[in-house]
């Protein structure tokens, strides 16, 4: 079983555009799609896609709360939620012809230190029936930036393997409680060392430097070009076939769901990599968020080729 994190959940609304985005006009909506959203809730999503067992726990209030529970149970997905007074926020997708994809993420509803006790006692009694916990996303007002930390620590002296994939200061501090694996995006890895990288071979060498932090498994995503993984002193480059990306929204939260699917079900470095590309891929077929369709999963998997690097 996966216990998946999500601190700031999210509505998710995509809004599909018939024109080209025109700022400063008024733009009518073809069609809108909501789902629970949230990083952690799209990996969620996705480990049951890939036929996973999963429980999604985190922070949700309000009325938006009470319908991302709803989107989750029309999605048969279980969770425990801890309720906060405040209102669970939503994240707006735009998709249409000129820019692709442009979201604008609200900040979050204000988290008291009584409901963040609330949900570290709640989560601490979850993990006693999981393997692997899923920690993704950004942090609510009110929760300090050091709260990853703390949910590293108890995850592993419960000896689960925990999965982080954040950005900012949140990642930043996380990285000191050594979680089991990281997946920083190559914007990630370059904001996080101050730096532009311009090939994979530095993309390898700067997570060798996050390796060197004593992090079991460094995964770098790289878009198109699929990912690299660092573990145990060997370095890994699986990469798909070309496709044409329908949404990229939620790429980066699928193939952490298939990276814990395949730490859950203890496959080859090579295996986990492999499918984690051939996920994320297939998601940037769908229009939807955190999802993909079984036989672009079937057909990509087969494309993406692995390279041994050192
Ligand atoms: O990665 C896509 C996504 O999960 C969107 O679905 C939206 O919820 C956003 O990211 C939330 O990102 P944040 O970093 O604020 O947790």
């Amino acid at each position: 079983m996966i216990l998946t994190v999500t601190l700031n959940a999210s509505i998710d609304k995509a809004y599909y555009l018939a024109e080209p985005l025109q700022p400063g006009k008024v733009m009518r909506v073809k069609e809108c799609r909501n789902t629970a959203g949230g990083k952690g809730l799209n990996v969620s999503r996705v480990v049951k896609l890939c036929g996973g067992q999963v429980l999604a726990t985190g922070l949700v209030g309000g009325f938006n709360g009470q319908y991302l529970e709803y989107l989750l149970k029309e999605d048969k997905i279980a969770s425990q939620f801890t309720h906060v007074a405040g209102e669970t926020r939503s994240c707006i997708n735009v998709l249409e012809s000129a820019y692709g994809s442009t979201e604008f993420l609200e900040a979050g509803c204000q988290i008291s230190q009584a409901e963040l006790a609330e949900f570290i006692t709640n989560y601490r009694a979850l993990l006693a029936d999981i393997e692997v916990v899923t920690l993704s996303g950004s942090l609510p007002q009110g929760v300090s930036q050091s709260v990853y930390v703390t949910l590293i620590d108890l995850a592993k002296k419960a000896g689960k393997q925990v999965l982080l994939d954040s950005s900012g200061e949140s990642f930043r501090l996380g990285l000191a409680a050594k979680p089991s694996l990281i997946k920083p995006n190559k914007d990630e890895l370059e904001a996080f060392f101050g730096v532009e990288i311009s090939s994979t071979e530095e993309t390898i060498a700067y997570a060798k430097k996050l390796a060197a932090e004593g992090i079991d498994y460094v995964v770098i995503s790289l878009g198109g070009d699929g990912a690299v993984l660092l573990h145990d002193g060997v370095t890994y480059h699986a990469k798909p076939q070309p496709i044409k990306p329908v949404n990229t929204v939620g790429c980066g939260d699928s193939m952490v769901a298939a990276l814990a699917l395949g730490l859950e079900r203890k496959d080859s470095p090579e295996e986990c990599l492999k499918y984690a590309v051939a996920v994320g891929t297939a998601n940037a077929l769908s229009q939807r968020t955190g999802h993909f369709e079984q036989a672009d999963l079937d057909s990509i998997y087969q494309g993406v080729t692995v390279q041994l690097l050192d």
